[in-house]
């Protein structure tokens, strides 16, 4: 079994990485790793129409948008079309689920992979110039490569992930992702247009005390939800919400902690969608030392019925997740 674990130096660039990786497993046809710096591109071109955002009524007032009029619309749209065209052209996909389209899209090619993603997640706060992120699961089909896509390709369980990652537009723009063999961080360097190694191999403390939850649905939360409230209250943890799912994930993964999306009374099997939400954080998290459940059963191990299914979450530092747990037995 090769060893992906040979530590690479800080400030080494995202290509250098995924190339050193890459010689590193036995069989590995560097699809993957080309798949990986696609989604990179693609996070950069939506890096930079982010950064623009708050200038676009301003440019618009100017008459600078351009002529298909793209400027104009909503950034969770462009994202969606930045990370289709840059799978599609890339030709290591063949079939992509997002959640800003009803049914799979079939790149109809020769791709291995399919890929389940959220353009641009924390949709809320794109507004208001708040992080928000990009996250996404990257599968094998499982049906003959080269015949239509169908939704066994892509309605696998979370622990069949070949890699998974997140994209988080914050203070500075990161790409953190993992293959299985730890997760390692780059921050994008702007105007030199390269990622670097800023968080190798990284690991989420076993304890923590952040909490992260919307408590503005307290009273639909059910009694264990509650019960573990009240437990991260009485031992005076932090309470921190953005309401930005990469970005409160990214930060608990960095300082230990725990989000949770329980049911609601609105939302009565969670709000976060298993397929490009859950599973990818998931992944991540359990190779970070930590830990990802529903309350009762693993995230990676449900089998998806729906493209669009949604579960309840519970993510982060291990004894967290473990103790939240406990208050469902
Ligand atoms: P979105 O995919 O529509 O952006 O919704 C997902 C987001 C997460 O980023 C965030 O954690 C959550 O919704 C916040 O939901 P709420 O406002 O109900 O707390
Ligand atoms: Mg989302």
């Amino acid at each position: 079994m090769e060893d992906s674990r040979i530590a690479l130096p800080i400030g080494i660039t995202l290509d250098r990485f995924i190339k050193n990786k890459q010689d590193e497993f036995q069989y590995a046809t560097g699809e993957l790793s080309q798949l990986l710096r696609d989604i990179a591109l693609a996070g950069k071109v939506v890096n930079r129409e982010i950064n623009k955002a708050g200038l676009i009524n301003i440019a618009g007032a100017m008459g600078t948008q351009n002529i298909q009029g793209e400027d104009q619309q909503k950034l969770d749209v462009l994202a969606n079309i930045r990370f289709i065209r840059a799978l599609t052209k890339g030709g290591e996909a063949c079939a992509i689920v997002s959640e800003e389209d009803e049914e799979i899209v079939d790149l109809e090619n020769d791709g291995k992979y399919v890929i389940a993603i959220d353009p641009l997640d924390g949709s809320s706060n794109i507004d208001v110039n708040v992080s928000i992120g990009t996250i996404f699961s990257v599968f094998r089909r499982v049906t003959p490569v080269g015949t239509p896509i169908r939704k066994e390709d892509v309605l696998q369980k979370g622990i069949e992930q070949a890699a998974a990652g997140y994209l988080l537009y914050g203070s500075s723009t990161m790409l953190v992702y993992t293959t299985g063999h730890g997760v390692n961080g780059f921050t994008y360097e702007p105007s030199l247009g390269e990622y670097f190694l800023s968080h190798p191999d990284m690991i989420i403390p076993d304890e923590g005390t952040i909490y992260s939850i919307n408590e503005g649905s307290h009273n639909s939360f059910s009694d264990a939800v509650k019960s573990y409230i009240d437990h991260c209250k009485e031992n005076r943890y932090s309470g921190r919400y953005i309401g930005s799912l990469v970005a409160d994930f990214h930060r608990n993964l960095l300082k230990g902690g725990i989000y949770i999306y329980p049911p609601t009374e609105k939302a009565p099997n969670g709000k976060l969608r298993l397929l490009y939400e859950c599973n990818a954080l998931s992944f991540i998290i359990e190779q970070a030392g930590g830990r990802a459940s529903t309350g009762t059963q693993r995230v990676l191990e449900i089998h998806p019925e729906e493209l669009h299914q949604r579960v309840p979450l519970f993510i982060g530092s291990k004894a967290m997740v473990e103790k939240a747990e406990s208050f469902y037995s």
